[in-house]
């Protein structure tokens, strides 16, 4: 075998044994160490975050690590203020669940100071100094927004004329929202006859939902063919808007959400919703892993992305019994 042949050969033999090492535990692996965490979690706005909250405790509780839980009740001075009495606790590691995605800059450069990791999960951030966090667990929010767009155009292309249709955003300026918008207008580019004809935020509530629903149905009387919503949980709000004012969820104006929650599969077997686009919150697992290898210092990819699904109307009653949130 040619020098460079055998070379090549030996450094890919050693490559796999490290992908390998990395990838199989080894019998040998010291225990984990109970650890001490602190989350910061957004609140409680959705069935997708209260899912996503008992996932995370349930995991913490299983690997045996304190876990020092705060709901800022959406304000992002409340989880700044958490963290800072993390970092005064000396925790191991920090979760921070980010309401938006700015003005995290010098919390977050207290912590890499205190030298404790913050693990982000379920949304981002945008800050200047990228190394201030270890790792972001959660899904891709611009793929969301096409598989949306995506099911709306292959639903529809047998109908004639303009497709009007209504967005109700997530929470302004929160990763999730920013993205969602942007993978589902991403689509609809290469569709001119698709209009969004009105698009306001409430909030990924169901109260806020079905205010602006009823706002955009009043504003566009007889126009409105499709509503786009960001989480099922506004969906769900908005399905009560439309039957309020005589029309048919799901068959008047077509509804599309996201998280696929029970409330969307239960809407749908109601045949008062149209799909929705999967966005997994039982993260804590992967969480906990992410935040032993944070712990010891171990190598961690910068994103931990969750795999996910659409679930259409039509398998929505073979699949609910499966769902765990
Ligand atoms: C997504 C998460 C979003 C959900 C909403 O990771 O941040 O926030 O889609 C939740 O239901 O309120």
């Amino acid at each position: 075998m040619k020098v460079m042949q055998r070379r090549k050969f030996t450094t890919a033999l050693a490559c796999a044994g490290l992908v390998l090492a990395w990838s199989t535990p080894s019998r040998a692996q010291a225990p984990r160490k109970k650890l001490v965490i602190g989350f910061a979690q957004t609140g409680a706005e959705s069935e997708w975050r209260t899912a996503n909250t008992e996932s995370i405790k349930a995991a913490a509780k299983a690997a045996g690590h304190e876990l020092k839980f705060s709901d800022a009740q959406q304000k992002q001075e409340n989880q700044i203020k958490a963290i800072r009495s993390f970092i005064s606790q000396k925790v191991d590691v920090i979760i921070l669940a980010p309401l938006v995605t700015t003005g995290w800059d010098t919390v977050l450069r207290e912590a890499k100071a205190a030298k404790i990791p913050v693990i982000l999960e379920s949304r981002n951030v945008v800050v200047k100094d990228p190394t201030t966090w270890t790792t972001f667990v959660g899904s891709d929010f611009v793929e969301e927004g096409r598989r949306a767009a995506r099911w709306l155009v292959e639903h529809t292309k047998a109908t004639q004329g303009d497709v009007n249709i209504v967005e109700l955003q997530g929470t302004v300026g929160s990763d999730p929202a920013i993205d969602r918008k942007k993978g589902f207008e991403e689509v609809l580019k290469g569709h001119p006859r698709y209009k969004i004809i009105r698009s306001q935020t409430a909030d990924f509530t169901r109260a806020k939902g079905k205010e602006v629903m009823e706002a955009f149905l009043k504003a566009e009387p007889g126009r409105i063919k499709v509503v786009y919503a960001h989480n099922d949980d506004m969906a769900i709000g908005a399905i009560q808007a439309i039957e309020e004012s005589g029309l048919k969820p799901a068959k008047d104006v077509l509804v599309i959400g996201v998280d696929a929650v029970k409330g969307a599969f239960e809407a749908m077997m109601a045949g008062k919703m149209n799909v929705t686009v999967e966005c997994n919150p039982l993260l804590g697992p992967q969480l906990m892993e992410a935040a032993a290898k944070a712990a010891a210092g171990e190598p961690l990819p910068r994103w931990i992305k969750s795999i996910e699904g659409v679930f259409p109307a039509e398998v929505a009653a073979k699949e609910f019994p499966n769902r765990k949130y």
